[in-house]
């Protein structure tokens, strides 16, 4: 199955932290890395006054992993990076997002596919659609598309920052 995953940080060095988050999410078997996308620096959306901006990037795989393991994987990197989950939407080192998978629709407290919001955040689609020109939201419709109506000021290419294939 195909598995995309969104990748944030706005707390400490940043870049290096989503550098991390691709080796180690791909440090194990049954995800295998396809393609990352380049690297956005955007304001932040919702949370607390006064946050830092974000880097965020998009990463799609190849998984023949349960959704609920690659969750697992996914918050254990996060906890590998000094995840504090403190308050609801504040800074955090490092936020590592499953977007979809395959065409799995989950509706549970713990984990939701697709994403909830992806499909209103451009900075989720704007990297997305540069990794996969056809991204879609099952559901919701084409990145291309849902972009279409969404504001995009806050989400600025960083040409200099460039996430390397997992070692
Ligand atoms: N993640 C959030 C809340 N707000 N804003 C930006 N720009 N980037 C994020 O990754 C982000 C956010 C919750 O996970
Ligand atoms: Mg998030
Ligand atoms: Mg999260």
């Amino acid at each position: 199955m195909k598995a995309v995953l969104a990748l944030g940080s706005n707390l400490g060095r940043r870049f290096q932290t989503l550098q991390g988050a691709v080796d180690a999410l791909f440090d194990a078997p049954g995800l295998e890395f396809v393609r990352a996308s380049p690297v956005y620096e955007t304001d932040p959306v919702g949370g607390p006054e006064g946050q830092q901006p974000y880097l965020n990037a998009v990463v799609v795989a190849e998984t023949t992993l349960e959704p609920r393991t690659l969750l697992e994987r996914a918050l254990s990197v996060e906890n590998a990076f000094g995840r504090v989950r403190t308050e609801h939407w504040g800074p955090r080192t490092l936020d590592v997002d499953l977007i979809v998978v395959g065409e799995t629709r989950c509706d549970d407290p713990d984990l939701t596919l697709p994403h909830p919001r992806a499909h209103e955040r451009a900075f989720v689609l704007v990297p997305w659609l540069e990794a996969d020109q056809d991204a879609e939201v099952p559901g919701r419709g084409r990145a291309v598309d849902l972009l279409a109506g969404l504001d995009r000021a806050g989400v600025r290419l960083r040409p200099d920052l460039t996430l390397q294939r997992p070692d």
